[in-house]
């Protein structure tokens, strides 16, 4: 026989249990992306070259070494500003496969325009 405490206490923890599962279903439909990290200064970034897989989620974690940098790459339709002192991420799946270059578009002194990386998509 069920007592009336049972009961409430039934009533309590059955909400807050369907609460946990709706939240694990958030997480697991929240795309696991691998993380990259990128760090710019004058002229360059470290690394310059990544390599991801078609149809990958992957963050790029931008930091910047001594000053302001830009990340930009046209053909993703990515641009952001790399701020020293803040990591800026910047999340893609690339959808084709091939060579793409980033570079920066924030003129940073002599050999900015030489400061560029690639991404390579391998299908
Ligand atoms: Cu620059």
């Amino acid at each position: 026989m069920i007592d009336r405490r049972t009961t409430l206490r039934w009533l309590i923890a059955a909400p807050a249990a369907a609460g946990l599962v709706v939240a694990a279903a958030g997480l697991a439909a929240e795309p696991a992306a691998r993380e990259i990290h990128i760090s710019a200064k004058r002229f360059e970034y470290t690394p310059s070259t990544i390599t991801v897989k078609l149809g990958e989620s992957v963050v790029l974690l931008l930091t910047a070494e001594d000053r302001i940098h830009g990340f930009k790459m046209p053909d993703f339709n990515l641009r952001a500003d790399i701020v020293p002192g803040v990591t800026t991420t910047v999340r893609l799946t690339p959808d084709r496969a091939g060579k793409f270059s980033y570079f920066c578009d924030v003129f940073c002194g002599d050999g900015h325009e030489d400061m560029e990386g690639t991404m390579i998509v391998v299908a």
